[in-house]
């Protein structure tokens, strides 16, 4: 028995646990802004992705309520309701309010996903406003609800189910937390489940957003499954791009502590696209999985082109980036205690992965090119025409700076910069277009807020080869006026942040098919070549508002559909709609400074949109779709995304 002291002391402990976090959020989902909202919904479909894993799941529905709160169903077995031996009260109970009690009962099965995500679901209910979790096992629907991770009373007993089992959790953030927003992005959220259902292959995956009614009077919703898994990422991600070999290559070795699975293939382009997962969650900076592949593919490329004297005539010296150009690979392991360090915590350390994976690649890839001569030939020669490609772009890329260097000042004319000197203060908005970069001077706070007007399109970074980058205009000014240069003193390739002038470059363009075409051209060019500044969370979207409501002297912006709706009704308390008008704003080129500054410069009344580095790798797929070379898909892009062009009419 346990002193009715002891069962007290307990109790206050677990409280103190949740209060904790809702005193410390940010530690426990990293920050209180977009990511952190987003991450209490990561947190609560890998716990259903776990019992997938384990084989008991198949399903998992989520929902975007109407009022931004989550659902998520799954038909797994059923979160166990029964009384926990020390804790005197249901498991169910235990795994809801006490931290790190998630994957406790779970002895059998192999927990893999977690790790930065594995704050537990408890993170989830402390940090809700309105937390609920509902389960179906043993032929009963039981449910307890929750505010701020606090019980609102005992498990109950609800209905009955046949043989219906699962798990349901239903969550409100608490705007006292979060802050910036509670606005759920139906982009971002596909972004995941779209690579969870290619990193584990069978389950189906469902994203319902009661928010939005389609033109048939739907909601908006869409379905992710895989039986392809990483094969079929890979061609996904090259879905625009023209391959130069047929299939992708896929390497697997799952009877092992550390499994590990691979898939690669090479396309006409000159980047590299390189995803890596270490128990499903996406190591944005890479770590030792990702530099025992490097080395593995250098070096039975090399092997094999050595020994097959391809590199005789050539006449070039090959190093590890020649490999890279126009590789496009996904590497997924499994680790039982990954340790993960950077700037990001996204970056697997243990340094025994390393071997374990080269040594894999090392086998796998040298049997595949000596079964594979056609494709492997394909191969070496563009890895040989990227060497030749490299020495070109050395010398165009010390031209730049070289000039750079001896400029007045070094910064650009079109720059209009702040007067404020701490890039901790400092803001670069980059505007499209000279008219609309006129207002924006005209509206900013020029103490901490600077303008550079980039004109036309810039750059399609997909299509052009590393020196061509150097020398185009509106890139060289992104580079002099965020005072980013490139080489460190490790890697003369690797970008260096020291001299960063601001840390907020916000992409301000239209709100329509223009705009966000240069929207996701910028995005493509910082995700190839700035990466480290969208890791590091400085690049953000502004919003301008699609329309504005006016009834006599009175005004409201609005940024969608329903805001208008709703500035409609509040201008028109009295029913006379008709009184409203609307005005809908063509470019931000034709808005007066001060509009412009109300709505989209001003801290106070801006909507800022934080770009994460999933946006971001989208927006650079839709880019090489678009403008690709394969027509097929493009079109299929474009049909499929019918419902969002028609917001642009
Ligand atoms: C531990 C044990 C069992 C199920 C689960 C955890 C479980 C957790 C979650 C979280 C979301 N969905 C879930 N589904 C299941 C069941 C053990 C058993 O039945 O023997």
């Amino acid at each position: 028995m346990v002193s009715e002291n002891g069962y007290s002391a307990k109790n206050i402990q677990v409280l103190e646990g949740l209060e904790a976090v809702r005193k410390r959020p940010s530690m426990y989902i990293g920050d209180t802004g977009v990511r952190g909202l987003h991450h209490l919904i990561w947190e609560v479909v890998d716990n259903s992705i776990d019992e997938a894993l384990a084989g008991y799941c198949k399903n998992i529905i989520l929902t975007i309520e109407e009022d931004n709160s989550i659902t998520v169903l799954d038909d797994g077995r059923g979160i166990p309701v029964d009384m926990h031996p020390k804790e005197h009260k249901s498991a169910l109970e235990v795994v809801m309010t006490v931290l790190h009690a998630g994957g406790k009962f779970d002895k059998g099965s192999y927990k893999v996903s977690g790790g930065l995500h594995g704050v537990g679901v408890s993170c989830v209910n402390a940090l809700s406003i309105e937390f609920e979790a509902t389960v179906y096992r043993n032929g009963k629907i039981y449910n307890q609800k929750y505010s701020k991770g606090k019980p609102l009373g005992d498990v109950q007993e609800i209905g009955e189910c046949g043989e219906k089992t699962g798990t349901q959790i239903h969550f409100k953030p608490d705007d006292s937390i979060f802050e910036q927003t509670t606005i759920y992005n139906f982009e971002t959220i596909c972004a995941r489940l779209r690579e969870l259902a290619y990193l584990n292959t069978g389950i189906t995956l469902d994203i319902v957003d009661k928010r939005v009614l389609t033109d048939e009077s739907q909601y908006l919703s869409k379905r992710f499954y895989s039986d392809g898994g990483l094969v079929e990422f890979v061609k996904y991600l090259d879905s625009g791009r023209e391959k130069i070999i047929k299939e992708p290559i896929y390497f697997e070795k799952l009877d092992s502590d550390v499994p590990v699975q691979i898939a690669l293939t090479y396309n006409s382009g000159y980047s590299e696209n390189l995803i890596s997962y270490v128990n499903n969650i996406h190591t944005i900076e890479g770590g030792t999985h990702v530099s025992g592949f490097r080395m593995a593919l250098t070096k039975a490329l090399k092997d094999y082109a050595e020994k097959s004297k391809l590199l005789e005539k050539a006449k070039v010296d090959i190093i590890g980036d020649d490999f890279r150009e126009g590789l496009t690979a996904v590497i997924s392991v499994k680790v039982s205690e990954p340790q993960f360090e950077g700037q990001t915590k996204t970056k697997l350390g243990n340094s025994d992965v390393a071997g374990r994976v080269s040594s894999v690649v090392s086998l796998k890839l040298k049997e595949y090119l000596e079964e594979h001569p056609v494709e492997a030939r394909i191969i070496v020669d563009k890895v040989v025409l990227a060497a030749q490609a490299r020495n070109a772009a050395r010398k165009a890329r010390e031209l730049v700076q070289r000039k750079g260097a001896l400029q007045v000042g070094g910064l650009p004319g079109k720059l209009a910069d702040c007067t404020d000197k701490d890039p901790a203060n400092c803001e670069l908005f980059l505007v499209e277009g000279n008219s609309a970069g006129g207002t924006a001077k005209d509206a900013r706070d020029r103490k901490y807020q600077a303008i550079l007007p980039l004109r036309g399109k810039i750059l399609n970074v997909e299509k052009a080869q590393e020196h061509r980058i150097y020398e185009s205009e509106p890139i060289r000014n992104m580079f002099t006026a965020l005072g980013v240069t490139m080489g460190t003193e490790n890697d003369p390739k690797e970008l260096n942040l020291s001299k960063l002038r601001y840390h907020k470059i916000i992409i301000m363009a239209d709100a329509d098919v223009d705009g966000s075409h240069i929207r996701t051209l910028i995005l493509t060019f910082f995700y190839r070549y700035m990466k480290s500044l969208i890791e590091n969370g400085y690049v953000y979207l502004a919003l301008a508002p699609l329309y504005l409501a006016i009834r006599n002297s009175n005004f409201k912006y609005c940024w969608s559909e329903e805001d208008r709706e709703n500035a409609i009704n509040e201008l028109a308390k009295d029913g006379k709609r008709d009184l409203v008008t609307i005005k809908r704003f063509k470019g931000l080129g034709e808005m007066d400074p001060e509009p412009l500054w109300d709505t989209t410069m001003d801290p106070m009344g801006r909507i800022l949109q934080q770009v994460t580095m999933l946006d971001a790798m989208e927006a650079d797929r839709i880019i090489s779709l678009l403008m690709g070379e394969e027509v097929e898909p493009r079109r299929q892009f474009i049909e499929e995304n019918a419902y969002y062009a028609n917001l642009d009419v």
